[in-house]
């Protein structure tokens, strides 16, 4: 297979007379092609066969040192340093290209290229975004059909809009000293070398559906979050489609695919998307989302039947597990699994509970979403789906209260921008500092911060019709480090009062820090609460919020002139807020 797009032939043909691939491979997405990626890896020992309860699935162990994304090895790489901004690592594009030129030349020597066209967003979406990946990887190419509209279609739509992302991949030698993820927005293209791991390697997703596609929607005049998209349906039938913005591994898979509990009866939930969202206004004001992915890279350990049953459910077939552990039986475990238990460590090692989890707190399950049996067919229209909400959070032990709304749009923004959760183990590095994390974008926002809020600004400009912002924290707790609200499937009874917001059915408290449920509007109806538990949720202290302002004030001064006027307006108003 070729093409008849001249520029995508010539990249193709250059790219080899670098890399001097074996063989040259281009992916049509089919089912033969995935299964002989599968029986190829099953040879090199890539992919291990689990037992067969878990029907075609297969668990890929990385280089011990390849198990997370690398935030200090990537990098953005535009002319100018101050486009990238104090966010981003930054590096000159020729001083990138001509490392990167050296790292690729002859390394895929004995291996075959794969030429990978995929498309972000429904093939037909006027929204969706396609890009070209080429990596020396089989499990990158396997992972890629999982979570990419990937294959002859894309190609088909490449050639006929003449545009798309050019990523460059190469497991190289998988020494962390030789790795690196460099950005090049005004190329519209990425080059990733030295890692195998998802966030790293797989660059439909972080690399291109994040960093690049931020940086091409300021141009265009549209936004791409990290966020979920989840549609709620009433009892009545009455149905709300809301965004939201957590950072890696602080539960956007469980709240996109939450199972409604016994007391909520009559409430439905489908799942559109669980990591990405792409937002547009139409024609009307309305913000109208599509998720760029076809599948899902999720945190493996926690989920159990009860924390996420459809998840439990969705990974018992068709799913690639990376570097979970196995029982003596060759089932994948991880930790909280609830069954099972472990007999191989994810490196590979006869389990003792001194070396640490057996599971990497970080191996993943690479799925078709389509496995989900609460898949919205939603997630395949065009024109995407209507927000109502967009819900900022993370994880904070104390300080942020169970929700809040934000009183208007750049108040929401001021939000946004002021977000902080504990860091987690989807990248390297310390686990469970606070740290900001604006719009939980701090690891894939493609240019400077402050043009980005600036961006977002402009569309209370551009709308009268914009959904309502929200703030929540599942994760808060009392003085003796008990979780004091119940999370998962009970998060829905926060939710509803999320809509019920929207659609001026309750009031609220007016707080310094923005509107507050009325206790008695937050069904508790049959929760296990203590007495206490849902003032101290929702209590602001002023005095810790007051800190936390200024915290917020001197984060943002960190982007010195370039920070939009507007939000510091609002972060003013926040500070005589609080007295
Ligand atoms: C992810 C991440 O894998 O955010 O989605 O790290
Ligand atoms: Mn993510």
């Amino acid at each position: 297979m070729t093409t008849s797009n001249e520029a995508l032939r010539q990249w193709v043909t250059e790219v080899a007379e670098l890399t001097r691939p074996a063989n040259i491979h281009w992916c049509d997405g089919s089912q033969t092609e995935y299964q002989s990626l599968i029986k190829l890896m099953l040879e090199t020992g890539d992919l291990l066969e689990l037992d067969s309860s878990y029907k075609n699935c297969y668990l890929h162990r990385s280089d011990p040192s390849d198990v997370a994304r690398v935030e200090h090895l990537t990098f953005v790489c535009t002319p100018d340093e101050a486009e990238a901004g104090p966010n981003n690592y930054w590096m000159a594009p020729a001083d990138a290209h001509a490392k990167m030129h050296d790292l690729f030349a002859g390394c895929m020597a004995g291996r075959t290229l794969y030429v990978i066209p995929y498309c972000m967003g429904p093939i037909d979406s006027p929204y969706a975004r396609c890009g070209v990946e080429i990596t020396d990887s089989a499990y990158v190419a396997a992972n890629m059909q999982l979570m990419t509209r990937m294959g002859a279609q894309a190609l088909q739509r490449i050639e006929r809009d003449d545009t798309f992302v050019r990523g460059l991949h190469s497991i190289g030698d998988l020494n962390p000293d030789r790795r690196f993820i460099m950005h090049f927005p005004k190329e519209l293209m990425i080059q990733s070398f030295g890692s195998g791991y998802g966030g790293n390697a797989l660059l439909g997703k972080k690399c291109h559906a994040l960093r690049i596609a931020s940086y091409q929607a300021r141009q265009e005049g549209w936004l791409a979050e990290h966020m979920l998209i989840v549609e709620i349906e009433s009892p009545q039938g009455e149905k709300h489609y809301l965004a939201a913005a957590f950072p890696s591994a602080c539960g956007k898979t469980n709240l996109a695919m939450l199972i409604p509990p016994e007391s909520q009866a009559g409430w439905k939930v489908r799942t559109l998307g669980d990591d990405i969202a792409w937002l547009h206004l139409d024609e009307s004001g309305q913000l109208r989302a599509i998720n760029p992915e076809a599948g899902y890279f999720g945190v493996v350990p926690g989920t159990n039947e009860q924390t996420n049953r459809n998840a439990y459910e969705m990974i018992q077939s068709d799913t690639i597990f990376t570097n979970v552990a196995v029982t003596a039986n060759n089932e994948p475990w991880w930790e909280d699994k609830n069954v099972g238990e472990p007999a191989i460590d994810w490196k590979g090692q006869p389990y003792a509970s001194e070396n640490g989890p057996a599971a990497h707190p970080n191996s993943r399950f690479t799925v078709s979403a389509k496995q989900n049996r609460t898949y919205s067919p939603l997630a395949d229209d065009p024109a995407g789906v209507p927000i109502s909400a967009i819900i900022f959070g993370g994880r904070r032990r104390t300080l942020a209260p169970l929700v809040y709304q934000a009183r208007d749009w750049n108040h929401g923004v001021l939000v946004g921008a002021g977000m902080a959760s504990e860091t987690t183990a989807a990248a390297t590095g310390q686990v469970g500092v606070v740290r900001r994390d604006p719009m939980a974008m701090k690891p894939f926002c493609g240019y400077n911060f402050a043009d980005y809020w600036g961006h977002w600004l402009s569309f209370a400009e551009r709308s009268d019709n914009l959904p309502g912002i929200f703030h929540v924290n599942w994760f808060r707790r009392d003085a003796d480090g008990r979780f004091l609200w119940p999370g998962f499937g009970e998060n829905l009874r926060v939710l509803r009062w999320i809509i019920d917001r929207c659609e001026h059915r309750v009031d609220a408290v007016e707080t310094p820090i923005g509107y507050l449920p009325h206790p008695a509007d937050i069904d508790t109806r049959g929760l296990d609460m203590a007495d206490g538990d849902m003032d101290l949720l929702l209590s602001v202290d002023t005095d810790s919020w007051r800190e936390e302002a200024n915290a917020i004030g001197a984060y943002l001064q960190g982007y010195g002139d370039r920070l939009p006027a507007a939000l510091a307006d609002e972060h003013k108003k926040l500070q005589d807020a609080l007295g």
